[in-house]
């Protein structure tokens, strides 16, 4: 763990949503988090409750799109993964792109898969506290602490 010592490891709470799935884009997407040298650290596919998925997007329950976002959500089993590194809150967020598919860059993977913002493949979370409590949230029993051969290439 010697990385530890020298970078500030975040967690993030990444999810492929129900169109992810059902296009066949969750090897893709992990892919990318892959090749880019963060490390996965948690996952599981399922289709969680209603109530589960509304847990999740509280604070979005006064929005007009809240049932749709909602009935989108739980229409199919979901990917559910932690990733760790350096940054990784802010930096999985530049690859997942912006929430709208029209606002994100090509190359992130909003821009590269998708058109609309309700049905726009992922989601991660926005803060290092919105990770954590969506971590605990979505694996209450934690994850998995495991050390990667790859991280002396990876940091410096
Ligand atoms: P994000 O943090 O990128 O997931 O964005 P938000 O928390 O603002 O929105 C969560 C989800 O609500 C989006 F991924 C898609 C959905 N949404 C809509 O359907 N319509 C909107 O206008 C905004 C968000």
């Amino acid at each position: 763990h010697f990385i530890n010592k020298f970078r500030k490891m975040e967690r993030t709470y990444i999810m492929i949503k129900p169109d992810g799935v059902q296009r066949g884009l969750v090897g893709e997407i992990i892919k990318r988090f892959e090749q880019k040298g963060y490390k996965l650290v948690a996952m599981k596919l399922w289709s969680p409750p209603r109530e589960f998925m509304e847990k999740h997007y509280a604070d979005l329950s006064s929005k007009g799109f809240f049932a749709g976002l909602i009935n989108y959500m739980t229409s199919g089993p979901v990917v559910s993964m932690v990733w760790e590194g350096a940054n990784v809150v802010l930096e999985g967020r530049k690859m997942l792109g912006a929430t709208k598919p029209t606002d994100s860059a090509m190359g992130t993977i909003r821009g590269d898969f998708c058109i609309e913002v309700g049905r726009n493949i992922c989601h991660g979370s926005d803060s290092v506290e919105s990770a954590n409590a969506e971590i605990a949230l979505w694996f209450p029993d934690g994850v998995s602490e495991w050390d990667s051969c790859e991280s002396a290439w990876i940091y410096e």
